[in-house]
């Protein structure tokens, strides 16, 4: 495959970006060699600089859920476009989204729109405490809830990725009141309640994960989580910047059948365009101002042209409840090929699966928390990675990063994707 074109806007771009990309992950640092860059991109596919294709297993790290360039969400941006691309003052259309929001997630009266997935847990963060008056949060070893300082610790994807221990920049007294466990671990999580009695005012998970590649949450640890919280009167917090609207039109708290106080949303609910969300009930949102008095605010919060892209993805989701019955079939079936190509070619896989998201590890071990995503053989992943691409398939360039499934991949996707594995296996 060609790549001179993008190997030269790499080098243009270091010379003016930072590492040359605006957000790490995307360096291909873990697997090594040049990012590819991107130009246009139609349903299940990718189109780079170079005029190279290729079938779309990242999909935007999870927002284009529906496919690139889907036409009634294109159309209704171009067609919003013309009434201005922003006010900084109300409009009829956030309502709107939020009454949408509200109709499809169980458990939320109230939510707040902000810019991007990082805000949303930032504000949460605040919110939790200045409800609760008080000070301590439990965060889990690799789950990544945004690059805010109070939650950069032990965190997954691209600190990750890197393998940067201690942010530089982050002051340690920041950092004095976030406690990490390891993810799936509810007795630790009840002995950190214990020591720490009516101190701390969050728990913050991503009740399914998606940063260390994907993570599903053991038996009763979600329950758990929900049963310290209520007994010690901490606000439990999903983190569904991954999981809503894209494993069930409520996420995980429907999918899984777990209430959280307050819910965190960011990807799929922008439909590409930058947006966040923060939901719960009215009681706790109540105290976000300009009502109570924990202050939050963004010029660009439910920006029109941001709204009207969430707003159309949202919609459709709902109108289309099969799209999710669609979504597990292909990443279920995705997922019990890979596993027989690695029984087959006697390599060692373990492939975590919940509805659209998926990965695949190289470890004949389970994979139920940091640790165990970081024991596998990620040099394997790399060549398997740069295997992928060649052939034209485009995965997340890091172990520690889920795969998201589009309704645009149909069976011809998936058997590609299958017939390379197949090589890369046969070649080891
Ligand atoms: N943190 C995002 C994935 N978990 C990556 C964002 C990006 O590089 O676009």
């Amino acid at each position: 495959m060609n790549h001179s074109r993008s190997n030269k806007l790499f080098e243009q771009a270091q010379r003016f970006i930072p590492g040359g990309v605006n957000s790490p992950v995307r360096a291909f640092k873990q697997v090594g060699g040049t990012p590819v860059f991107f130009k246009s991109a139609k349903g299940a596919y990718l189109f780079d600089e170079d005029g190279n294709s290729y079938i779309d297993l990242m999909n935007s790290w999870g927002p284009m859920i529906l496919g690139h360039a889907n036409p009634e969400v294109t159309n209704a941006i171009s067609e919003n476009l013309q009434h201005s691309t922003s006010f900084g003052a109300p409009t009829a259309l956030e309502v709107e989204m939020a009454e949408l929001i509200v109709s499809m997630v169980p458990n939320v009266d109230m939510v707040r729109m902000v810019s991007s997935g990082t805000e949303a847990c930032m504000t949460a963060i605040r919110l939790a405490r200045g409800y609760t008056g008080k000070n301590k949060i439990i965060k889990f070893e690799g789950c990544y809830h945004g690059h805010s300082d109070a939650l950069l610790a032990k965190a997954g994807s691209g600190v990750a990725t890197l393998n940067i221990q201690q942010v530089p920049g982050i002051p340690s007294a920041v950092l004095v009141d976030t406690i990490t466990l390891p993810y799936n671990d509810a007795n630790a999580v009840a002995e950190v309640f214990e020591k720490h009695k009516n101190e701390i005012a969050a728990v913050i998970v991503e009740p399914v994960a998606g940063n260390m590649g994907c993570v599903i949450p053991a038996n009763n640890f979600l329950e758990t989580l929900r049963s310290l919280c209520d007994a010690n009167n901490t606000v439990l917090i999903f983190d569904e910047v991954m999981t809503g609207f894209r494993l069930a039109p409520g996420g995980v708290q429907e999918l899984f059948g777990v209430k959280a106080d307050l819910v965190t949303y960011g990807k799929v609910i922008g439909g590409g365009m930058p947006v966040g969300a923060i939901g719960g009930h009215t009681d706790i949102m109540n105290h976000l101002a300009p009502v109570g008095k924990v202050y939050q605010a963004g010029t660009l919060s439910g920006n029109p042209v941001a709204m009207i892209a969430g707003y159309t993805t949202l919609s459709i989701l709902k109108q289309h409840p099969e799209y999710y019955t669609q979504l597990n079939t292909v990443t279920s079936g995705l997922a019990e090929e890979l596993r027989k190509l690695g029984r087959k070619f006697n390599v060692p896989v373990t492939v975590n699966q919940v509805g659209s998201m998926i990965s695949l590890h190289f470890t004949d071990k389970p994979v139920c928390n940091f640790t165990d995503a970081a024991a596998a053989n990620n040099e394997l992943f790399k060549q398997y990675f740069h295997h992928m691409l060649d052939a034209g398939i485009y995965l997340p360039p890091s172990p520690f990063e889920s795969w998201f499934v589009s309704v645009a991949i149909t069976e011809k996707e998936v058997e590609k994707v299958l017939s390379e594995t197949e090589k890369f296996f046969a070649s080891l």
